[in-house]
């Protein structure tokens, strides 16, 4: 195995090729995640796109199938949302039985404002056929699968959503946090899918088709999916929603806090198409709960920062703390791993040991 250097630029290096790069969780500061600080998630090299000739192509089960240019798509109606962005697979290295895929903690996932074209307004433009049910969304990044099951030779990342989703609040961003989309991060267009899973936000967009079947792609049908119960039979989904979530920021797994002292917990905490309703914090294991403080701004598909005074303990001691969320659609973060999920999906409740004194 060759040395990784282990940060870059403050991030923590998971993977160097494909770029893979995680936020320490710890320096979580506000609402927004600062642009260098945000993780990137890449299953391919990162395409190198001339703006000049770059075109974005929408086809399919349209009346009108037309390209458009980056200046085409600055001119057109502009609208900004802030996203939180979580990666399907984030907190994956403390899942109890090791499983393969690049092993994340706790940063995969951070919140930014973003700035581009709504998904329904180039849609309206390409007067879609009633026939259609699903956006097929092509990146420009290409890649071969490295294990089977798997498609012969190169492919492209591709995801697709329903139309309903794709007509709702999809967003086709060219500017995050107020700059020019980096290279990272889906230079020069990207799509923002609000309260999913990230895999859905392609980046590097380059095609838009519209079908009128259900499409079957390999980050749909055979990676990024999950078991769900129907009654007995399990029936394989692809990830879409984002499962409701808080995380601990500080202080961090084996942190040493003062005795008889005053200690900031804190951390965010996020759902899919929905608000957090309640941040809750236990140091016993999750039989007593204490109410945390939700604190800065408040918005759908956003996460959520919150906060608890903590009085420690007198004496030295070991604690372990936990927050747990709920959601404004009554979801409870679980205490539970669901073995239905795989490698995907972890939102149990995640304890962390601290030493005081
Ligand atoms: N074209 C393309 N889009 C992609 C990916 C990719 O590899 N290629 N990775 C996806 C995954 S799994 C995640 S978690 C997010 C990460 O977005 P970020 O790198 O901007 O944080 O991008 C998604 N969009
Ligand atoms: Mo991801």
């Amino acid at each position: 195995m060759s040395a990784l250097p282990n940060s870059s630029n403050g991030l923590i290096v998971r993977e160097q090729e494909p770029l893979n790069l995680e936020m320490p969780f710890g320096t979580l500061g506000g609402f927004t995640t600062p642009n260098e600080s945000f993780y990137v998630r890449c299953h391919f090299p990162i395409p190198e796109i001339a703006v000049a000739d770059w075109r974005l192509r929408i086809e399919g089960e349209i009346e009108n199938a037309f390209e458009l240019t980056y200046e085409e798509l600055l001119e057109m109606e502009r609208r900004t949302i802030p996203a939180t962005l979580e990666c399907a697979g984030n907190n994956r290295i403390f899942l109890e039985a090791k499983v393969k895929g690049v092993q994340w903690g706790l940063g995969a996932v951070g919140n930014a404002s973003w700035t581009g074209v709504p998904l329904s307004a180039v849609l309206e433009r390409a007067k879609v056929k009633t026939a259609a049910i699903e956006v097929i969304l092509e990146g420009t990044d290409e890649g071969e699968i490295a294990n089977p099951p798997r498609p012969a030779g190169k492919i492209s990342y591709a995801r697709s959503l329903p139309m309903a989703k794709a007509l709702t609040d999809v967003l086709l961003a060219y500017e995050m946090n107020g700059e020019k989309l980096s290279a990272s991060h889906g230079f020069p267009l990207r799509a923002i899918v609000p309260g999913w899973y990230a895999m859905a936000s392609v980046k590097w967009l380059r095609r838009m088709i519209v079908t009128s079947e259900p499409f079957a792609g390999y980050y749909q049908s055979i990676d990024y999916t999950f078991w769900e119960r129907r009654g007995t039979l399990p029936t394989l989904l692809p990830i879409s929603e984002q499962q409701v979530k808080a995380e601990i920021a500080r202080p961090e797994n084996g942190e040493t806090v003062p005795a008889d002292a005053t200690v900031r917990v804190h951390g965010a905490a996020w759902s899919g198409e929905a608000e957090i309703a309640k941040v809750e914090i236990s140091f016993d294991a999750g039989s007593s709960w204490h109410p945390a403080k939700l604190s800065g701004e408040s918005a759908k598909n956003a996460w959520r920062l919150w906060e608890y005074e903590w009085r420690t303990p007198e004496k030295a001691d070991r604690q372990t703390i936990m927050a747990r969320a709920t959601d404004s659609r009554g979801r409870v973060q679980p205490f539970n791993r669901n073995a239905d999920r795989g490698t995907y999906m972890i939102n149990h409740v995640l304890p962390v040991a601290v030493e005081v004194g």
